[in-house]
């Protein structure tokens, strides 16, 4: 299982402080064939100890992320999957949110009837179901222990050891119900407890539609932070780690527009600190007078960020909507889909100048949510989204850096 490491030079689109090295690291996942899963609720007490997985090091990003590598990449009949370790067998692990059927049939469906929806929702209380699984695809026995509830349709799942135990944790963030009147949802933490099960405690004060989430340690405590994108409002929010699985204090980062829904954070001007990238509908959504540029936003050094302090990612004409972040050595990849959410396109940011050097469009095939960098091809550094129906975008890096479709 190759693993690519690289040193890269300071770069010259911002002069900033004495660069402090860095590594990318590519985390490896594995190839499979679909795989159903069944919400789990038996506890799983079986656990036995296994050789400690190494503390993750790498606390500024969600781009990549230092994941222990897995036979193959596995499929997943879910919305939102994502890997990490939550066990002490020292393999990955995915963890899925699926809302309920009824919520997607009547929001989404041929039949659909949103005031019928928000009745049912009002009244029926529907929240998402959590699954874990192993690398193989199994389904994994874990408890998970409601104290304070749970959310209806989870966003953005984030994993990460928030607790100190050697075992990750997950942020979810939730937007919840997602039609008219969009009454906005709470989100969540599942905190790796010693028995094995996770506990699910709420993480924020007040509801919001928080669409997308991120992991870094924004004061420099050393205790990751959550990273909260509300869609109605338009502010991050830093929700602070305790180091113990609190999140006792929280601060605005950043108001960025309304239309802004996804985030991620990676040292990109390359100066040891984690800064942010956000975006979301480019053209404003449905108010054209407003201008919601992609951008990148520095980390002053003190956690702080401004519009004054960032930098530009140039738009793409027909593909306005951005989905979501990833990186391979000095390239930034941006994903995007057009306004209607149908086709997509793969830029490329040169990160040194931050100029676009490629477009890759597709407009046949439907967009995935996320990518994730997975087992190598060839050797080439490689990406996919893990659900099952959206492997149109998955893509190799090839020798001349271009971008080769896999399906
Ligand atoms: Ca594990
Ligand atoms: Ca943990
Ligand atoms: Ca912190
Ligand atoms: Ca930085």
């Amino acid at each position: 299982m190759a693993s690519h490491d690289s040193r890269a030079p300071a770069r010259p689109f911002l002069s900033f402080r004495t660069a402090t090295p860095w590594r990318v690291r590519f985390a490896c996942l594995a190839l499979l064939i679909a795989a159903a899963c069944n919400t789990t609720s038996v506890d799983s007490s079986s656990t036995t100890i296994a050789p400690s997985i190494s503390k993750r090091t790498d606390t500024t990003t969600d781009i990549h992320r230092e994941n222990n590598s897995l036979p193959s990449l596995i499929r997943l009949q879910a919305h939102h999957t994502e890997a990490g370790n939550f066990d002490r067998d020292g393999q990955l692990e995915f963890v899925s949110t699926v809302s309920p059927p009824e919520y997607n049939r009547l929001v989404w469906g041929p039949e659909q009837n949103h005031e019928d929806a928000y009745a049912a929702w009002k009244s029926a209380g529907w929240k998402d179901a959590i699954f874990f699984t192993d690398s193989q695809g199994r389904s994994l026995s874990k408890r998970i222990v409601h104290s304070e509830g749970f959310c209806l349709h989870a966003s953005t799942l984030v994993p990460a050891n928030f607790n100190n135990d050697g075992i990750d944790d997950v942020a979810v963030l939730c937007h919840g119900f997602d039609a008219k009147p969009f009454p906005g949802e709470h989100s969540f933490v599942l905190l790796s407890q010693s028995d094995g099960s996770f506990l699910s405690k709420r993480l924020t004060s007040r509801t919001g539609f928080f669409h997308g989430g991120s992991v870094m340690d924004v004061n420099g405590d050393s205790h990751l932070d959550i990273l909260a994108l509300n869609s109605f409002d338009g502010s991050t929010v830093a929700y602070f780690g305790d180091g113990a699985g609190g999140f006792p204090k929280s601060r605005k980062l950043i108001s960025t527009g309304v239309w802004q829904h996804a985030i991620s954070s990676f040292d990109f001007d390359n100066d040891g600190d984690g800064d942010l990238i956000i975006g979301g509908n480019e053209y404003g959504g449905g108010d054209t007078s407003q201008d919601l540029p992609t951008r990148i936003y520095l980390n002053n050094g003190s956690g702080r960020f401004s519009k004054g302090n960032s930098v530009t990612i140039p738009g793409v004409r027909g593909y306005e909507t951005v989905l979501d972040f990833v990186v391979s050595g000095e390239t930034l990849f941006v994903l995007r889909t057009n306004r209607q959410y149908r086709g997509g396109a793969i830029q490329k940011v040169d990160m040194n100048t931050m100029q676009q050097t490629g477009l890759y469009t597709r407009s046949d095939a439907p967009h995935p949510n996320r990518l994730r960098p997975v087992q190598p091809r060839n050797g080439q550094p490689t990406f996919s989204d893990l659900s099952t129906s959206r492997r149109h975008f998955d893509f190799s890096v090839g020798a001349k850096n271009q971008v080769l479709f896999l399906n």
